[in-house]
């Protein structure tokens, strides 16, 4: 509410919102209008245009679609080499998506304190990469950080702590990667929310398993949002799925043809880096599997 309580409201069936087909009406960060009826119940009349949204499209044949959260500011994609690994093209599709919805997207690598000295390496190849690209990235460890007092934090920490006062950011990446272990140890009690963490299948497991809003000691919020196994993307038109890899779309203004798919045409830049390494191969074949999504879609 605007007072800053939490309220329980209840929703029509039938509510939908124009041209989106989603699971979920509301999502967290929307703005709504509320009713309260004579018997004491609240009722969500209006939801505001949303200044952005994030959409995840279900896995399913279904096609429906669940928005993520809305009016943020930033993501911050939470990945982990280990414990579970996630892979790359997991990161790509990602931000990709990121990348189309125009939300600035951040790469934090949680549990740095598991990898080992050759993990170590892979971490600082994968750091090179995404910020060689243009992407800030963390390489933290939220238990460190929760054993150690704030003043005494390395620099990566004190930094992803920055970066979120004042903003409202969603935290995304596959289940277990640290996401609510990370946002206790960055604002502990400190933060409004703490806690209502449900506990779907009871196996002692702690897992988010609804997307709920933090509001942060000097301002801002975070969702920490349940753990995402695939990513199932939005439906990219084929000419704009380079657009969404920043070092593409930067190398296709050197192409030879305008509407150049970088799978072979003679005089593609994009195919030249990639041989000079300029553009990373796995960016590459990221790249290749969302191509693939449009291509599959167009003769379902
Ligand atoms: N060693 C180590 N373990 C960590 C770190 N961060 C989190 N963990 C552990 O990883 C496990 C999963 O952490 P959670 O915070 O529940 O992960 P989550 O991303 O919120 O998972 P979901 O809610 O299922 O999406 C817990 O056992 C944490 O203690 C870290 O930096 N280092
Ligand atoms: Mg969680
Ligand atoms: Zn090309």
């Amino acid at each position: 509410m605007e007072d800053g309580r939490d309220t329980e409201c209840h929703i029509k069936g039938n509510f939908r919102i124009r041209g989106i087909r989603s699971t979920n009406p509301v999502a967290v960060g929307d703005y709504v209008e509320v009713q309260t009826l004579a018997d004491g119940t609240n009722w969500i009349t209006e939801i505001e245009d949303r200044r952005n949204y994030i959409i995840r499209k279900s896995t399913n044949l279904s096609k429906e679609s669940h928005i993520l959260a809305a009016n943020i500011d930033q993501v911050v994609l939470l990945v982990t080499l280990r414990h579970p690994y996630t892979n790359l093209t997991f990161i790509d599709r990602f931000l990709a998506t990121c990348e189309a919805y125009r939300v600035p997207a951040i790469l934090a690598f949680n549990k740095t304190d598991l990898l080992t000295e050759e993990e170590h390496m892979e971490l600082f190849l994968d750091v090179e990469l995404y910020s060689g690209i243009g992407y800030r990235t963390f390489s933290i460890s939220a238990r460190q950080m929760a054993e150690t007092p704030a003043d005494q934090w390395t620099h990566s920490h004190a930094a992803l702590r920055k970066l979120l006062a004042g903003k409202t950011t969603l935290l995304s990446g596959n289940s277990g990667v640290g996401k609510s272990t990370l946002l206790n140890a960055l604002f502990g009690r400190e933060m409004t929310r703490i806690g209502e963490i449900s506990d779907a299948h009871d196996t002692g497991k702690h897992t988010t398993t609804f997307s709920e809003m933090y509001f942060l000691p000097d301002g801002g919020a975070v969702i920490d949002t349940p753990g995402i196994k695939g990513f199932g993307t939005i439906d990219f038109k084929r000419e704009e799925v380079g657009h969404y890899f920043p070092e593409i779309f930067r190398a296709s203004r050197e192409c030879r043809y305008s509407d150049c798919t970088h799978t072979g045409e003679p005089g593609c830049a994009v195919q030249d880096k990639i041989i000079t390494g300029d553009i990373a191969v796995s960016r590459y074949e990221s790249y290749l599997s969302l191509l693939g999504d449009c291509t599959e879609s167009k003769y379902r």
